[in-house]
């Protein structure tokens, strides 16, 4: 079943039915002003914290769902009939109710139509502001005269905390009232704390209207509703008139209505705001809208903005779902992970107060290629957060004070951030972050940068900061000299045990050795580059002797010399993540890469991507396989782990596999359910963290939405290893691996500020192999381009 398409052009999905299976999302503001809102204008906004600084209330997995939100509700005053301008919360039948969702970058828009009555709303934060906008456009197509009244309702939070709010109905519910001032309804909350101090305690939010005067207001939730009802029919709507109410403890919101009249063909505008201000800043804000066309200028403002970043990589090749994903979606995706962690959606409610050390770190990969300037900032703030025994610091606080910070040695780090001990990952997903980053930026001098710890105020250089993780590696190594698994790996459900050890971290090892080489060799660090290779071939020795068997690698060693992942066991006998890291790590060599890479095909793989590890545990487990918990075939279990996804397509793209790799990708690519959102539930537009994989009885239904490691993990995937584009600090390289029926493709690529108008020829119908490149008319020799070489715009012509 389809509910929407994607508009190419306007970067735009656009839902054509209202009733998804799920609330589909989309993303506006910033931490700084959050807001979630979903294809019927349900979510929530937040100042800074999902968790601390939350102004409108959204009841989680609630019935009914996906409630309350951002509503305007419409009354006819002559035939009493209501509706709203979204399909949601009134819902009306929709044979007569017509309504668009279109999801954009970093704004909502909506155009419905009811009964001769169109709407136009659109919601978005103006860039870098910390409040919202709701541009309502009404227009009378019907031949005669209508009267109508439009109402904007927002249900505001008691208190910000998200959970005081929700349970703590004892206190919460007595510390606010609202006000009407002036178009506008004024929430205050502690109010009689010291006003100097309101930063604590006190706090003030508005919802006010610009471009049409209030006829009526309600800032009593209660009231509004009335007893018994719902948002489906709230009583001050079907009275047509919102009471004057307004609230003295309990619920508050903000419901403002104005009466207008509309001649035939008439339109009237208006803009709703909302923000967590005082009265005398809401004026001054309401003031800056006055003139109602600022609005369009502010959707330019952002449009400019994020298309181009966007446009910074811009693809045609034969497959459009393809094209939507890398050109639109998944890069858009990104920046949001990028920007907002796992902070808050649907799901999670905001109350992770911190980025996971290996989350972020790997979030900074997925937007590159786009934003290289943007991404040096959050790598300088992650290696900050990095201490100098080398570790990342498993949860690195929103107040992340670097140089100052405790860590997980302390009981404070501890019992503050839930974090009890270091994982063995974390620090290593620094080295592919780092070289992406040089590569992309040509900035080799960063590895020279001095940076501070987590814990000390000590700076070294990012250099230095590297080796130290290697030496937190080295310093905890199991019996069979392998990377200890510590707290976890990647994979959090794994406990191997204090000593147990980690196949994927001895990849992850590996593949930072060989990284760091090159630049102990640019370096001249001569005595570690012995030191280096000494360690490679140790490591490489205890991988082949206690990790390979026949066709696969397993997952790792418990501290009690188990093996977990062993091709004789009854579960879990395969795993995915050490095959595809053998190759992506330049491990496994020629007949490993295609036992291995043939093994996940014949065991792992599904239609809807490859399952973390088969068969599920169920009968068989251990005491560290936290993933038991789960029903077979979901998330850790057997499901398909969508972050893992990236790694198989990529760890095929380098071995030149194009053919699979594309499969790979088209498997777990929303776009592709586009047409069977029934059996996805997700947004076809987004990556979450899973799919239920074969054995469930929902396969291939989707869960956890948006933020999800997912996105930079296929996102480099495609650029990388589809694609082929292989910038590196002196210029760049294509070297694709695709399909072999695509004729070829065409890539629009900003490197450095040079334009690379790329064309990709396959005459020959391979997968991978580059048998000629020309730059702007010279054939280059050893078909590497070098940034001198580069005019402002260039002309590559590669053929395949
Ligand atoms: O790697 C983790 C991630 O840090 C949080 N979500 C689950 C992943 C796999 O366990």
């Amino acid at each position: 079943m389809n509910y929407g398409y994607f508009d190419e052009e306007n970067k735009e999905y656009v839902i054509t039915r209202p009733d998804t299976p799920a609330p589909w999302a989309n993303y506006l503001g910033s931490p700084e002003y959050g807001a979630i809102i979903s294809n019927n204008a349900g979510g929530y906004s937040f100042v800074k914290s999902g968790a601390n600084g939350r102004i409108i209330r959204y009841r989680f997995n609630a019935i009914a769902s996906d409630q309350p939100g951002r509503y305007i509700y419409l009354r006819d005053r002559d035939s009493k009939e209501y509706w709203s301008a979204t399909w949601q919360p009134v819902g009306k039948n929709l044979d007569k109710y017509k309504s668009e969702c279109h999801h954009g970058t970093a704004y909502t828009r909506f155009e419905s139509t009811y009964d001769n009555i169109k709407m136009d709303t659109l919601y978005y934060v103006p860039l870098n502001k910390t409040y919202e906008v709701w541009k309502f456009k009404v227009t009378n197509e019907d031949k005669k005269v209508r009267n109508i009244s439009a109402f904007g309702y927002v249900e505001f939070t008691t208190d910000s905390n998200y959970e005081q709010d929700s349970v703590n109905l004892q206190y919460t519910q007595f510390i606010t009232r609202t006000e009407y001032i002036e178009n506008k309804i004024v929430q205050h909350i502690n109010e009689n704390v010291d006003k100097n101090d309101k930063g604590s305690n006190g706090l003030e939010r508005f919802f006010g209207l610009v471009g049409q005067e209030v006829t009526a207001y309600n800032g009593d939730r209660d009231s509004f509703v009335g007893s018994y009802r719902s948002y489906s029919n709230p009583i001050d709507i079907e009275n047509g008139h919102c009471s004057n109410s307004l609230n003295y403890n309990e619920n508050p919101c903000g419901a403002l209505q104005t009466d207008i009249t509309l001649q035939p063909g008439e339109t009237k505008e208006m803009v709703f705001l909302l923000g967590a201000y005082d009265n005398e800043k809401a004026n001054n804000i309401m003031k800056a809208y006055k003139d109602l066309s600022v609005t369009e200028k502010e959707i330019k403002e952002l449009k400019n903005f994020w298309h181009g970043k966007l446009n910074n990589l811009q693809i045609n090749t034969p497959d459009k779902n393809f094209n939507n994903m890398v050109n639109t979606w998944n890069s858009y995706q990104c920046f949001i992970t990028f920007i907002w962690s796992r902070a808050a959606s649907f799901i999670y409610c905001g109350l992770r107060n911190g980025y996971g050390y290996r989350d972020t770190v790997q979030d900074i990969q997925g937007i590159i290629h786009l934003a290289p300037e943007m991404a040096l900032e959050k790598i300088r703030f992650m290696l900050s957060a990095q201490v100098d025994n080398g570790g990342g610091l498993p949860l690195v606080k929103f107040t992340h004070n670097a140089g100052h910070e405790n860590t997980p040695d302390d009981a404070q780090y501890v019992s503050e951030t839930g974090h009890p001990s270091y994982r063995a990952d974390d620090a290593l997903w620094l080295f592919p972050t780092v070289e992406k980053y040089i590569n992309e930026s040509g900035n080799i001098d960063f590895i020279n940068e001095q940076i501070v710890f987590a814990n000390t105020e000590e700076k070294v250089s990012v250099y230095e900061h590297l080796k130290r993780a290697i030496k937190f590696s080295m310093e905890r190594l199991g019996a069979h000299n392998l990377p200890a698994g510590l707290h976890a790996d990647w994979n959090d459900c794994l406990r191997l045990g204090k000593l147990g050890e980690s196949t994927f971290v001895a990849f992850q090892l590996y593949y930072a050795l060989r990284i760091l080489k090159k630049y102990s060799v640019r370096l001249k660090d001569e005595e570690y580059i012995g030191y280096i290779d000494e360690k490679l071939k140790e490591l490489k020795e205890s991988i082949n002797t206690n990790c390979w068997e026949e066709d696969q690698f397993v997952r790792g060693i418990r501290d009690n010399g188990e093996i977990v992942g062993s091709k004789t066991q009854p579960e879990a006998a395969t795993w995915l993540n050490p095959q595809s890291w053998a190759v992506i790590s330049g491990f496994a060599d020629e007949r490993q890469t295609k036992l291995c890479l043939d093994t996940v095909y014949k065991i792992l793989n599904t239609a809807h991507g490859t399952m973390i590890c088969y068969p599920p545990y169920k009968d068989h487990t251990f005491d560290g396989a936290l993933m038991t918990l789960f029903n077979p075939y979901t998330k850790e279990n057997g499901g398909i782990f969508s972050q893992t996804q990236g790694w198989i397509i990529l760890a095929e793209a380098l071995a030149g596999n194009g053919d699979r790799a594309f499969k790979y990708f088209q498997e777990c690519n929303p776009a592709e359910m586009n047409d069977k959102a029934e059996i996805r539930k997700m947004e076809p537009y987004v990556h979450g963290q899973f799919v239920e994989s074969k054995g469930s009885p929902f396969e291939g239904r989707a869960h956890v939405h948006w933020l999800t490691g997912t996105a930079s993990t296929v996102m480099v995937s495609c650029v990388d290893g589809i694609l082929g584009i292989k910038p590196s600090v002196d210029g760049i390289e294509i070297e694709p691996c695709i399909p072999k029926s695509w004729d070829g493709f065409t890539m629009q690529k900003n490197f450095r500020g040079k334009q690379l108008n790329i064309t990709v020829k396959n005459n020959s119908h391979i997968e991978k192999g580059v048998k000629k490149v020309l730059l702007n008319g010279q054939d280059l020799v050893d078909k590497h381009i070098g940034f001198e070489q580069l005019k402002e715009e260039n002309e590559i012509i590669l053929y395949m």
